[in-house]
């Protein structure tokens, strides 16, 4: 056989594309990057936010960090967090978190962000409204040219008392707005959530962590005015306890692309 050495190499297998999960880890990856031993951090939630709690608690095993302490942003977080061994505190303690990683539904180019399709978003907020440094983590289809322009919901998280007259409020704040359309947040998904009874099928209101109710709101093309705006009015509805934007709350985002990382600074 004749073996010439000076052929290149022939090049390696084309890799199949990242999946979305593969580049959700990549992102959570480089975040946990910025971990360092003693650190207060705020653990998000979500399946990007799961790659990096997974990560914290291997690192912690192997002892390349210590003394980390997590004060979680959701029940699921704390579950996925103590299951990783990471030390858990709250907020009550720790009213300074050094360091927030997690994830978000979307993304705009001023590191706005649109949070909460989980149901966890106040106390999202109030973790990573506590941090020195909020990190966000996502793969590229996060990324929106306009907050609410996916086309997927903004939550507001209202209380259940009267929760009616909070959507009736919140339509009226939006009626007008091109496709804008809102819905009470089932547990649908959750299939052992539904009752049903000689009446029909009777969804049950999706509950948040903290007893409350979901509304999410759809916008056709987003939101093109004022956001803070937009936001006092929300929080200005009685019965509504927060809602899903996050403005100017993110230091930096990690986005994870088929091609490569890239972070977006403030
Ligand atoms: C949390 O998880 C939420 O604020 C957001 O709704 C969601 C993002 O989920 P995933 O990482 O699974 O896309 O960060």
């Amino acid at each position: 056989l004749h073996h010439d050495r000076s052929q290149p190499a022939a090049p390696p297998p084309t890799c199949a594309a990242r999946s979305q999960d593969e580049l959700k880890r990549v992102a959570a990856h480089r975040a946990v990057e910025l971990v360092q031993s003693g650190m207060v951090l705020g653990l998000g939630t979500g399946s990007t936010a799961a790659h990096a709690l997974d990560r914290i608690g291997d690192l912690l095993r192997c002892g390349a960090l210590r003394d980390i302490v997590g004060i979680p942003t959701s029940e699921w977080a704390a579950a996925r967090a103590a299951a990783a061994g990471i030390p858990l505190s709250d907020l009550n303690a720790h009213p300074v978190v050094d360091l927030s990683i997690d994830g978000a539904d979307e993304v705009d180019p001023a590191l706005n962000l649109v949070k909460g399709r989980g149901g966890s978003l106040l106390r999202e907020k109030m973790v990573e409204g506590a941090s020195r440094r909020f990190v966000v983590i996502v793969d590229e289809s996060k990324l929106v040219p306009r907050l609410g322009a996916s086309g997927l919901a903004v939550p507001v998280e209202v209380i259940p008392f009267g929760w009616a007259l909070t959507l009736r409020r919140l339509r009226s704040l939006f009626e007008g707005m091109p496709g804008f359309n809102l819905k009470l947040r089932t547990a649908s998904t959750d299939a052992k959530a539904n009752s049903f009874d000689e009446n029909g099928f009777e969804p049950e209101p999706f509950v948040t962590d903290n007893k409350n109710y979901i509304v999410d709101l759809f916008f056709e093309d987003g939101f093109h005015g004022d956001l803070n705006l937009i936001s006092d009015e929300i929080l200005r509805i009685t019965g509504v306890v927060e809602h899903g934007m996050f403005l100017g709350l993110a230091s930096s985002v990690i986005v994870a692309r088929k091609d490569g990382v890239a972070t977006m600074e403030k």
